[in-house]
């Protein structure tokens, strides 16, 4: 099990901000920003390089999910969203996920 299913399965506690039937949106325990959630799909995807045409509407899905996420969380100014991919990538947990980060101007170009 990935560390994000044991949260989905609440075996590990975390702040979950929204989920539906697809995806659990969860409160980053390092934020980077003033907001920083996770959008994590139910089904597992190791990550987005792997990822199969069979998996677009989940995909689609976590953009929308962020794309909401971000207007009820306020951040109207503008926000990232971020996935990571592989050690070069900073990628840490081998299930896909999305980073929606806001809250303050980020910097561009990113580490
Ligand atoms: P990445 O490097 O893209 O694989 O991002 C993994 C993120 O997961 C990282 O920003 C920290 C976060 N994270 C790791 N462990 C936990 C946890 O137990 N709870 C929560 N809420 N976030 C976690």
């Amino acid at each position: 099990m990935t560390l994000f299913e044991k949260i989905i399965a609440r075996e590990i506690p975390a702040k979950i901000a929204h989920e539906d039937a697809h995806c659990i949106a969860i409160h980053d325990i390092d934020p980077q920003a003033p907001v920083h959630v996770l959008v994590i799909p139910k089904r597992v995807i190791p990550r987005v390089g792997e990822a199969q045409p069979a998996d677009a509407e989940l995909l689609g899905h976590l953009l929308l999910t962020a794309g909401a996420l971000a207007r009820k969380l306020g951040l109207a100014e503008g926000f990232r969203i971020v996935i990571n991919n592989g050690p070069h990538g900073g990628e840490a947990v081998p299930h896909l996920h999305v980073h929606l980060l806001g809250g303050r101007a980020l910097a561009w170009p990113p580490g």
